[in-house]
């Protein structure tokens, strides 16, 4: 075999032998507002984690179960009359009778506004990674709660 045909089939070798490698190099993160279409686990991989830092966190930082809006609606109101799927009657004093509404968390249906509780979707604790540069007003309205039956 010629030398040059040597040095070519050398290099296809080697081109073989480090392309799977060069597919599974460490991944990168894309740049913000970059969209991207990778598989998960690659994705996952190209997250930079960073440790839990709680410093300043205290659970009365977010105000809740408030009537910001001044309806006379509880924020406890307001999330069942969002998150109905038949509307409840509204009294006055937004005293809710009737109604229904689904419980994702337990795949349950549930009739009736009192067997239901209004739940976090994410711990005040560690919603504070990122809600401790949010304004009092920000944290207050941030949509972390959610209808589930309590169960
Ligand atoms: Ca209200």
């Amino acid at each position: 075999m010629p030398a040059i045909a040597r040095t070519a089939v050398l290099l296809t070798a080697i081109a073989t032998l480090t392309l799977p490698a060069a597919a599974h190099a460490a991944p990168t993160a894309p740049e913000t507002g970059e969209t991207v279409a990778q598989p998960l686990q690659i994705a996952l991989k190209a997250l930079t984690v960073k440790d839990e830092d709680r410093t300043g966190y205290e659970r009365t930082a977010f105000k809740h179960w408030v009537d910001s809006d001044k309806d006379s609606c509880s924020t406890r109101n307001e999330v069942l009359l969002a998150e109905a799927l038949t509307a409840p009657e509204q009294g006055p004093k937004c005293k809710l009778t009737g109604g229904r509404w689904y419980s994702e968390y337990d795949d349950q249906y549930i009739d009736g506004p009192s067997g239901l509780d209004i739940d976090h979707r994410v711990p005040f604790a560690e919603a504070w990674d990122s809600a401790k540069e949010w304004t009092p007003a920000e944290r207050q309205d941030s949509p972390t709660i959610w209808v589930t039956s309590g169960r």
